[in-house]
């Protein structure tokens, strides 16, 4: 019995699954999921030690890579000063300062504890700004936990909102509105309904828990002009192309302009740090100036936040990193791509810059309903071929990979190289 088997073992019965995130429990792919005891550059070692080529990502937030010398020293640095003090900081101004920046939307931001509870505030200020209910959600994005959030995918346009999760009560869905992604015209029959009661549409910029789905030409935009003319919030979710696409995220890739952002992962660099923010006179009614509640224990954190700035600065500061890692995003999934139609068997690539995934589908993935034609079986095949030949992937269909700064060219040559092995070894 390997380490990772013990672990997993004896983790199932302290904690649900074995595991403090679901997707981390290799559910949708059986086998068992390897316990990491480290992790450097684009690498993770697990407990057994075997050293695999990540492309997770902690889901994100390693842009730069794991273990980057200037974000570990300056959180070591800042654990000298002590952890938490539950005061204000001067490393909060800093961070708000640098956000407000670099992202011409953000006139104001507050920070918070994850993505989740970045979505659930957002929400909790479009509505209380605009003092209506109703919120336009997408099929297949994913925006955290929040109750209002877990709406059931595929309940159909123009249907009050039903609960996806036990322990949701209706209520706390029946003001969630579903459209289909990149179907503007299904967003236009909500708001032809429930227009002067819609607070606000949130969207992924770029779908990426449905695996990964560009926005279309005019969609975003579209949205954009919906919101405007009727006075709903328009909600950019970046916790995932935040800071990915480009230093002002998807908003500044695809030139369209939310009234409000959300922020995770690469924020932090692997601290727990979430955000939102926009406009000045929607942020404003957020406590304690507004009446709008929102708070948190640890929201602002001095370490976490020394993390999220070494990293957003150095971002900021290397522009050529995003040059780079775009452009490398581009070859890698393109190559991908041409793996594909060598092998003749049937599989999408989709990416946008070092954001992309594989689906096992023979038609083109432009929503939630084309993504679950996915065949999830060959999925989970393809993903323990990757493992067993050292590449780490998310251990889902519905995943992103996500590139990093640290990833080379011959690394992911290799990669592709054993997914040509897989495809041609794969039976149909
Ligand atoms: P967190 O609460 O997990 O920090 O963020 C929620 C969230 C909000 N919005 C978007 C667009 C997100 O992708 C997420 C979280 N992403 C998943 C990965 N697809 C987190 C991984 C996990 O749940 O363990």
């Amino acid at each position: 019995m390997t380490k990772s088997e013990k672990l997993f073992q004896e983790a199932a019965e302290l904690i649900p699954g074995g595991v403090n995130s679901p997707v981390r429990a290799f559910g949708s792919i059986g086998g068992t999921p390897r316990f990491i005891d480290h992790a450097d550059g684009a690498y993770m070692t697990d407990v057994d030690g075997i050293t695999y080529l990540d492309f997770i990502g902690s889901w994100g937030p390693m842009i730069l890579g794991h273990n980057h010398p200037q974000i570990r020293k300056s959180v070591e640095e800042a654990c000298q000063k002590g952890l938490s003090y539950g005061a204000a900081t001067e490393k909060e101004v800093e961070m708000a300062r640098l956000i407000c920046e670099v992202v011409p939307s953000i006139e104001m931001v507050r920070m918070v504890n994850s993505g989740t509870e970045a979505v659930m505030s957002a929400v909790r200020a479009a509505r209380g700004y605009t003092g209506r209910n109703k919120i336009v959600k997408f099929m297949g994005c994913y925006h955290g936990h929040s109750d209002a959030m877990l709406v059931k995918a595929g309940s159909g346009v123009m249907t009050s909102g039903i609960p996806d999760s036990a322990g949701v009560p209706s209520g706390c869905t029946q003001d969630t509105l579903s459209a289909n992604y990149n179907d503007l015209e299904s967003a236009e029959t909500l708001f032809a309904q429930f227009g002067e009661e819609i607070a606000a549409v949130i969207v992924e910029p770029v779908g990426a828990n449905m695996g990964v789905v560009p926005p279309e030409k005019g969609f975003l935009e579209g949205l954009r002009k919906l919101c405007t003319k009727y006075g709903a919030v328009l909600i950019f979710d970046e916790v995932i192309t935040g800071f990915r696409l480009g230093i002002d995220g998807a908003q500044g890739y695809y030139g369209v302009q939310p009234d409000l952002t959300t922020f995770g992962k690469i924020i932090g660099a692997g601290m727990p740090v979430g955000a939102y923010g926009g406009k000045k006179e929607i942020m404003r009614c957020v406590s304690p100036v507004g009446n709008v509640y929102q708070a948190g224990t640890l929201s602002g954190n001095p370490v976490a936040m020394a993390a999220g700035i070494t990293q957003l600065t150095i971002l900021r500061d290397h522009p050529e990193i995003y040059k780079e890692l775009n452009e490398k995003g581009d070859w890698f999934f393109k190559e991908m791509e041409k793996v594909a139609r060598e092998s003749k068997k049937q599989w999408q690539v989709n990416h946008v810059g070092s954001l992309g995934c594989i689906f096992f589908t023979d038609q083109p993935v432009t929503d939630y309903a084309s993504a679950k034609t996915s065949d999830t079986a060959r999925f989970a095949k393809y993903f323990h071929y990757m493992l067993d030949h050292g590449i780490h992937l998310g251990p889902s269909q519905f995943e992103a990979m996500f590139l990093s700064a640290a990833h080379t060219e011959e690394e992911l040559q290799k990669t592709l190289d054993i997914i040509r092995e897989y495809m041609e070894t794969e039976e149909r």
